[in-house]
């Protein structure tokens, strides 16, 4: 049978515990932390490190067969031709919108005419659609907190998880949109194959003795 592909993330929030995850089902593999794929000795699987945000069009377009990463992401990339293994109990964290502490925005509906900040511009276009709030968006990259303080926008739409980043820029949480975690994907029709069966059946016992 062929060498299944899983991708993680390179660097960032997901990629400790996801090697760990791996480890803990008995994988053994170098994680050599610039090359972009290694090898598992032990178990036909090589490990592609990417980009959190390429994970799940390389997993829809079948370059891996496998994937680890946010809700998030899958939802923000809009890609639907997936098959949702397990969710993996890290990585957990909400999106949600946020208000300057001082600011008059009471209800969905006060954010009619206002602008908005995120790096989430789908997830957030779609739930205005839903509550038919119509909010002007800015997209921007990284450091969203600070727009409000900067007078660039109104309300930011962020990811959450203690919530000490808005507090230290005197933000606080005014709408829940999303919940997320770190989740394992699999290219459609590959939750047959057997490698797949044996890999799935080894992380659902690490997280069943975590809990
Ligand atoms: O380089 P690459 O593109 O792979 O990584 P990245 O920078 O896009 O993502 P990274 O590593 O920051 O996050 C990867 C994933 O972790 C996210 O897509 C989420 O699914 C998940 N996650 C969990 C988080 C957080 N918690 C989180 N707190 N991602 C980001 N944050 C940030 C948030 O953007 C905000 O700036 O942390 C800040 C808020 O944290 P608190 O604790 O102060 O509320
Ligand atoms: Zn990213």
């Amino acid at each position: 049978m062929k060498t299944l592909k899983i991708a993680i993330q390179k660097s960032g929030r997901l990629n400790e515990k996801s090697v760990e995850l791996l480890k803990k089902s008995g994988l053994t593999f170098e994680n050599y932390k610039s090359s972009l794929i290694t090898t598992v000795n032990n178990f036909p699987l090589e490990i592609l490190f990417l980009r959190d945000d390429d994970i799940p069009e390389y997993v829809q377009d079948g370059i891996a067969d496998l994937g680890i990463v946010g809700e998030n992401v899958i939802m923000e990339k809009n890609v639907k031709e997936i098959t949702y293994l397990q969710k993996l109990g890290f990585g957990k964290c909400s999106l949600k919108l946020a208000i300057a502490n001082n600011s008059d925005i009471k209800e969905l509906s006060d954010l009619n005419g206002k602008s908005i900040a995120t790096s989430y511009p789908v997830i957030l276009d779609k739930f205005l659609k839903e509550s038919k709030i119509n909010a002007e968006i800015r997209e921007i990259s990284g450091s969203v907190e600070i727009s409000t303080n900067l007078g660039l926008s109104d309300a930011i739409f962020d990811i959450v998880s203690t919530g000490g980043t808005l507090k230290s820029n005197g933000l606080k949480p005014f709408a829940d949109v999303m919940k997320s975690e770190a989740v394992l994907i699999g290219k459609n029709g590959i939750a047959e194959h057997q490698h797949v069966i044996d890999l799935l059946q080894r992380i659902q016992s690490v997280l069943r003795a975590e809990q």
